[in-house]
């Protein structure tokens, strides 16, 4: 299906208000069942527009469901990608409003720097390594506009691949000195060890799914340009969290990041 302008528009308006208003919402699929990757992620760059006017940054890139833990935990198989913006971005260490939340989940994963452009089709791990600053521990916090936090995948790409909040931390790190596919990662809420993988878990390696996004891009003309932060997905299921809850991942040689609920 191609859907009019206005619909994408008004879709996308609707999303952005759910989120303003800290309202689930049934997932558009339901009114648009033959809603098209195409329709999805033309809705998610309306609500990109959106986000702009209102005076907030582009900070970066994420890849989601790029994990077998994460595909699914919601039973769906294709990686997908979204934006970050700068007001999004929480301090390390520091506390995070879940009365501005839905209900909020956290996910280890490890983000990418990059130093130089990355273009598809045909761009490989190696590509990645060579054009990466750094990489630096990170914790998204997913909140998904959708009721009971369930969607397909039009749906999610249209939201903007429940994107809420990121917390980076620890030590940034060149990748010529790391094994990311070993690297360990253990995520701890309120002291007890909830979920624990490594890197590998992310496509056999991390880099690979700024490979994957930077070919998934390339299909709209677009590349990864110089200095973007990419979140390159879950490396297991998402925790939920609640006020007051504490989360603390620690991520091998690359120290931990920890957040506070409220
Ligand atoms: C979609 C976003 C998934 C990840 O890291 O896999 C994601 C969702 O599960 O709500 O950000
Ligand atoms: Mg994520």
């Amino acid at each position: 299906m191609k859907l009019d302008l206005a619909t994408i528009n008004s879709l996308a308006a609707h999303l952005e208000k759910a989120q303003q208003e800290v309202r689930a919402v049934v997932k558009i699929t339901d009114q648009h069942p033959a809603l098209s990757f195409d329709d999805a992620y033309a809705i998610q760059y309306a609500i990109r527009q959106i986000k702009l006017a209102q005076g907030s940054r582009l900070a970066g890139l994420k890849m989601g469901l790029t994990s077998h833990a994460k595909m699914k935990q919601m039973g769906v198989s294709t990686p997908i990608y979204g934006f970050l913006t700068d007001d999004t971005a929480c301090a390390e260490g520091g506390e995070i409003d879940t009365s501005k939340l839905i209900h909020p989940k956290v996910e280890a994963e490890i983000a990418f720097v990059t130093k130089a452009p990355l273009k598809g089709p045909g761009c490989h791990i190696g590509a990645v390594l060579a054009a990466t600053d750094f990489v630096i521990p990170a914790v998204e916090i997913i909140d998904s506009r959708y009721e009971n936090f369930r969607f397909d995948l039009p749906s999610v790409i249209a939201d903007n691949t429940s994107a809420a909040r990121y917390v980076l931390g620890g030590r940034a790190r060149e990748v010529g000195e790391l094994d990311l596919r070993t690297l360990g990662v253990v995520m701890e809420k309120n002291g007890q060890i909830v979920a624990l993988g490594s890197g590998a878990a992310v496509l056999g390696h991390p880099a690979s799914s700024v490979a994957m996004l930077a070919n998934m891009l390339a299909e709209r003309g677009e590349e990864i340009p110089a200095g973007t932060l990419i979140l390159t997905g879950g490396i297991t299921e998402a925790i939920a969290v609640a006020a007051g809850d504490n989360i603390t991942v620690r991520t091998q040689h690359l120290g931990s990041v920890s957040m506070r609920f409220i």
